[in-house]
């Protein structure tokens, strides 16, 4: 299927924000497949479908997670913001028969992230925090990290989801803090090895 056909696709299951915020992340995501070596097409697809099932009603990203046959587990039961990444994947497989896991799973985890991502999962995880609209206070700082150091920049970005989260009392998925002690992980242990 032709690129521009998922844009259209896309447009007409959302508002006019959604929308120009699928095409910068999408757009991102091809600029960090460039600077880091992945695959550009499959960044530039999975860019633009990251947010396809956000603006759909509840019961309907309920369906479509069911239907795909996850099986939501405690916290992402009581944290509905979680729901778009799980359904969008699903529709990304089921519905569009996109049959790229790297692309699925670059979907279903670009909110939380998770622990061993994938490059194109590293990806869009960082492309959605630098899109062009984009405008809270330390944007520029992340954007500066993300063509940089991937992983610092993601780090960056966790660590501002997961405080928010904790000062407004919300649960904190686990994916999301495997993902921060992944990464943590491997940059400690990358330092001590050039020690
Ligand atoms: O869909 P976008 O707005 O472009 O961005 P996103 O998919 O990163 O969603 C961001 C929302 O998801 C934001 O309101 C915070 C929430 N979120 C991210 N990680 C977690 C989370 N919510 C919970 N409860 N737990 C998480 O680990
Ligand atoms: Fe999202
Ligand atoms: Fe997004």
């Amino acid at each position: 299927m032709e690129f521009d056909y998922y844009v259209q696709l896309i447009k007409g299951r959302m508002g006019e924000r959604r929308f120009i915020h699928s095409v910068n992340v999408s757009d991102a995501a091809v600029a960090l497949a460039e600077r880091y070596g992945a695959d550009k097409e499959k960044a530039r697809l999975a860019g633009i479908l990251h947010d396809s099932c956000k603006e759909i009603p509840k019961d309907e990203m309920l369906q479509i997670i069911s239907d795909g046959g996850i099986i939501l587990d405690a916290t992402e039961k009581a944290s509905s913001k979680l729901w778009h990444a799980i359904a969008g994947s699903v529709y990304a497989k089921q519905t569009l028969n996109i049959d790229d896991d790297d692309i699925i799973n670059a979907i279903r985890y670009h909110t939380t992230g998770r622990a061993d991502m994938s490059l194109l999962e590293k990806i869009i995880f960082t492309a959605d925090f630098i899109s062009d609209e984009r405008d809270y206070n330390d944007v520029e700082i992340m954007r500066e990290k993300a063509f940089n150091d991937l992983e610092d920049a993601m780090l960056f970005g966790l660590s501002f989801t997961i405080s928010n989260l904790a000062d407004k009392r919300l649960p904190i998925h686990r994916d999301a803090i495997d993902c921060y002690n992944d990464i943590l992980d491997k940059m400690t242990n990358l330092t001590k090895a050039k020690l």
